[in-house]
């Protein structure tokens, strides 16, 4: 056959795929912090989110959904690599300066996309490190970066919400930068001579909590990690993050609505510092958290709305889930605690956020893709965001080379609610490990503190195995290590042969 009409033959293949919704639109929403209870869908009373609850009934929603890690960026990193990050050295919360710790010649999720003819891209939070070393001069080209893992197009901002440098990043350049005004950062000492926290806490909007830094260069009157200084033009305004990014994923939508894509949205509610836009101020009664989850849940309407207009909302895939679990109190003195009004972030679950107890890394997980997944179902069977790679893999039919993503599995059927085979086990992350099978959890013995008193989180660590019913005990209440010693050396030992693999 002529090479041409081969092409061509190719090409048409490719095109009736397409439409038969094969090979669907893939929206990947990723909340920032957001915990098991924190959505009406999931038992909160306290606050309602509509926009989310009906993506939920549109679909499926796990009940036993994870992240890999109690923190962002090893989450994060596993969702991008299909790799636990405790594998790996450096995959801990990267400050603002970090470089890319991604490998560029790696299978990564969006590049699976990416071979199998999808327009590919970023909007939000990365936190995976830019360009080759700390060392970088932000008034240049940053590279390497999410366009070198595997995305055609990226609005970033670097690392989290409360780390300098507060600036939006769009492909490999810091936007509206002026280059009379050159940008400088630095984690170690200050730099230029914008006001920091510390020195004059009376320019601040939004008071640091003690002990817990944020007390740096002040941007938008509040107080950062990190020092910076220049960029004024380019500093984002907190109170608009949230519609920068949605404009500029509806753009990605709407420019890329004739061919298949995928988006990977990175939200920040309702990490801090919270600072929703005027419209959701004082909504939620529960705070500026509270009104930060309203305005992610609105968000989320927004995308639905502009997918049902343009008629994409047939043949697009959303995943809803979160990268760690929730904190109050995590740098600033937002009223989250005062204000919180018997609401539970974690439901029923046990610690949050930086904890290896279940609400560490049990998450929000919601899978909508209307016509293809049965609407209005829940499942208990146990799912994490690491398998999200294989199963793409499959879905796409783009296989991984020998040495990528292994300890992401195809679970692609339990995504899309044809099956209640999830993973066998489940590997917890966070200053310890923990392990999960057939609802038994082992929780490694670890010297670390038992609570974290400034977060107000229990951190699950303990100097002597810890063993949990999670089927009658998910709360996590009664450690039954001693009653079954068995049970403890069959889950340690798999433990040590997953580690050791
Ligand atoms: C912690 C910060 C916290 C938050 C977190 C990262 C302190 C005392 N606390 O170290 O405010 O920024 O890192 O959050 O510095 S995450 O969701 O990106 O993992
Ligand atoms: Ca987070």
């Amino acid at each position: 056959m002529k090479k041409s009409l081969f092409i061509l033959l190719c090409l048409l293949a490719n095109l009736t795929f397409a439409q038969k919704g094969e090979k669907p639109n893939v929206i990947y929403i990723y909340a920032d912090d957001l915990g098991y209870g924190d959505l009406s869908c999931y038992g909160a009373t306290k606050i309602k989110t509509p926009n989310l609850d009906k993506l939920a009934a549109s679909g499926i929603r796990f009940t036993d959904g994870h992240c890999t890690s109690a923190t962002c960026t090893p989450s994060r990193y596993a969702l991008m690599t299909g790799e636990y990050p405790w594998r790996k050295k450096g995959t801990g919360i990267l400050p603002g300066d970090a470089a890319l710790i991604i490998p560029t010649d790696r299978t990564t999720l969006p590049n699976l996309f990416k071979k199998a003819g999808y327009q590919t891209g970023i909007i939000g939070k990365w936190h995976l490190g830019l360009g080759e070393a700390v060392e970088k001069d932000w008034n240049n080209e940053i590279k390497p970066g999410p366009n070198e893992v595997g995305f055609g197009y990226s609005f970033i901002f670097p690392a989290t919400a409360d780390r300098v440098p507060t600036v939006f990043l769009e492909n490999h350049n810091v936007v509206a930068l002026d280059p009379k005004d050159p940008i400088k950062v630095n984690y170690k000492e200050k730099v230029g001579d914008d006001p920091t926290g510390k020195e004059h806490p009376e320019l601040l909007k939004l008071l640091a909590s003690p002990g817990q830094g944020h007390n740096n260069t002040i941007v938008n009157g509040i107080g950062r990690i990190g020092y910076m200084s220049g960029g004024k033009l380019a500093r984002w305004v907190d109170e608009e993050v949230s519609s920068t990014f949605l404009i500029k994923a509806q753009d990605f939508i709407q420019k890329n609505q004739k061919e298949p894509f995928f988006l990977y949205f990175a939200l920040t509610e309702p990490h801090v510092p919270r600072m929703p836009a005027t419209m959701f101020r004082g909504k939620s009664g529960l705070g500026l958290r509270g009104d930060a989850i309203l305005q992610l849940d609105w968000t989320i309407g927004q995308i639905v709305k502009q997918l049902k207009e343009t008629g994409l909302d047939k043949n697009t895939m959303i995943i809803f889930s979160s990268d760690n679990g929730p904190v109050l109190d995590d740098g600033y003195q937002d009223e989250a605690v005062t204000k919180l009004n018997g609401h539970t972030p974690a439901g029923a679950l046990r610690g949050g956020k930086y904890s290896i107890l279940e609400a560490g890394t049990r998450v929000p997980f919601i899978v909508s893709w209307p016509g293809k997944i049965k609407p209005q179902q829940v499942s208990a069977t146990t799912v994490s965001q690491i398998d999200l790679l294989a199963s793409f893999s499959a879905l796409l039919h783009q296989p991984i080379p020998a040495g990528d993503a292994t300890d992401s599995e195809n679970t692609l059927d339990v995504f899309l609610g044809k099956s209640k085979k999830g993973r066998s086990v489940l590997i917890e992350h966070a200053s310890t490990l923990s392990i999960v099978k057939d609802g038994w959890k082992y929780i490694e013995p670890n010297a670390g503190p038992a609570n974290d008193k400034l977060v107000g989180i229990e951190l699950g660590n303990l100097n002597q195995p810890q063993l949990y019913n999670l089927k009658t005990d998910e709360s996590e209440k009664n450690n039954l290590a001693s009653q079954y010693p068995d049970k403890v050396k069959m889950l340690k030992d798999l433990l040590t042969e997953i580690k050791d693999k």
